[in-house]
């Protein structure tokens, strides 16, 4: 934990200060002075792999980042899977991003294979939202908590998140602008419920998790498959398993909510077949996400 604390403080850092060093642009530009810009996403992945492989306690990394999964220490303890800088169309805006990671621990019973994890495998779960200050963990069977960060640069004030069963304060968070490509049990869902929620969208899951998780309500990326260019269906969906849909299912079930994919099933139980896995998500409060999860399975 303390290796993807101190990371995060240190994009956070980045991040602030990027916008002044022209480090917010991509790849391939130059900044004014002519330089070439490093991507913030890749001065992410570089710090967060620094701090992973410095603690020793490592086995194996996957990262958003990175084709392949990354070997650390064979003699560590846990696997890291992690996106440090999630929703990079905030990027050039200086607006949020997240830090998303999920942590398994080694077999300690017996030989061990480093096969993937399913997110119900997880021992911890949480994210950073970039550059606001606030972190949420959640550790299995003992609930989520959010901390917000001090003018030490330390996260403090832990506060149990807990979702609110009165829906006066839920929320629907979605790419309204892909609705029509939704399939059409989820586009008449959306029919008949929007108008009894706040609508927000941030782009970056994170954010829009963050508020889900603290107003109740329902965060989705729904499969797209009725595009008109069937080229750009994705019935698998967009977010990954691993690092997105597992993360924020975790905290969200430490948080007394829910999440499911596109078949209805629970997103805690799939098994990656590999590393960046797909996912639709479906995740928040759990009578919206159960109605959902029973149209879904038909
Ligand atoms: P990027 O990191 O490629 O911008 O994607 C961000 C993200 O994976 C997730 O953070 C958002 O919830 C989702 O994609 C937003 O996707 P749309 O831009 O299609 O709404």
């Amino acid at each position: 934990m303390d290796a993807l604390i101190s990371a995060a403080k240190h994009i956070q850092h980045y991040y602030l200060t990027g916008a002044l060093k022209g480090n917010l642009g991509l790849a391939g530009q130059l900044n004014i002075q002519g330089e070439d810009v490093l991507r913030m996403d890749q001065i992410a992945q570089e710090i967060t792999l620094h701090y992973l492989r410095a603690s020793g306690r490592v086995i194996h990394a996957v990262s958003e980042e990175a084709d392949e999964i990354i070997q650390l220490n064979p003699e560590g303890r846990y696997f890291v899977y992690f996106d440090p800088l999630d929703g990079s169309s905030n990027v050039p805006h200086g607006l949020p991003v997240g830090f998303l990671f999920g942590i398994a621990k080694r077999n300690l019973e017996g030989p061990e294979d480093g096969r993937l994890r399913a997110g119900k495998d997880y021992i911890a779960a949480g994210m950073f939202v970039i550059p606001t200050g606030t972190f949420t963990l959640a550790l299995k069977e003992a609930g989520t908590w959010r901390f917000h960060i001090d003018e030490t640069m330390n996260f403090v004030k832990p506060t149990r998140m807990i979702l609110p069963e009165d829906p006066s304060s839920w929320e629907l968070s979605f790419n309204a602008a892909n609705a029509y490509a939704y399939s059409e049990a989820i586009q008449r869902w959306i029919v008949q419920n929007e108008k009894k929620y706040a609508f927000r969208y941030l782009g970056a899951l994170a954010a829009d998790f963050h508020r889900v998780l603290a107003n109740g309500g329902l965060f989705m990326y729904p499969a797209i498959v009725n595009h008109p260019d069937p080229k750009k269906n994705r019935p698998e969906g967009k977010l990954r398993l691993m690092y997105e849909g597992a993360v924020v299912a975790f905290m969200c079930r430490e948080a007394g909510g829910d999440a499911v994919d596109e078949t209805g099933a629970p997103i805690l139980e799939v098994q990656p077949k590999k590393i960046h896995q797909r996912t639709a998500l479906y995740v928040g409060s759990k009578p919206l996400v159960q109605d959902i999860a029973r149209i879904l399975r038909g």
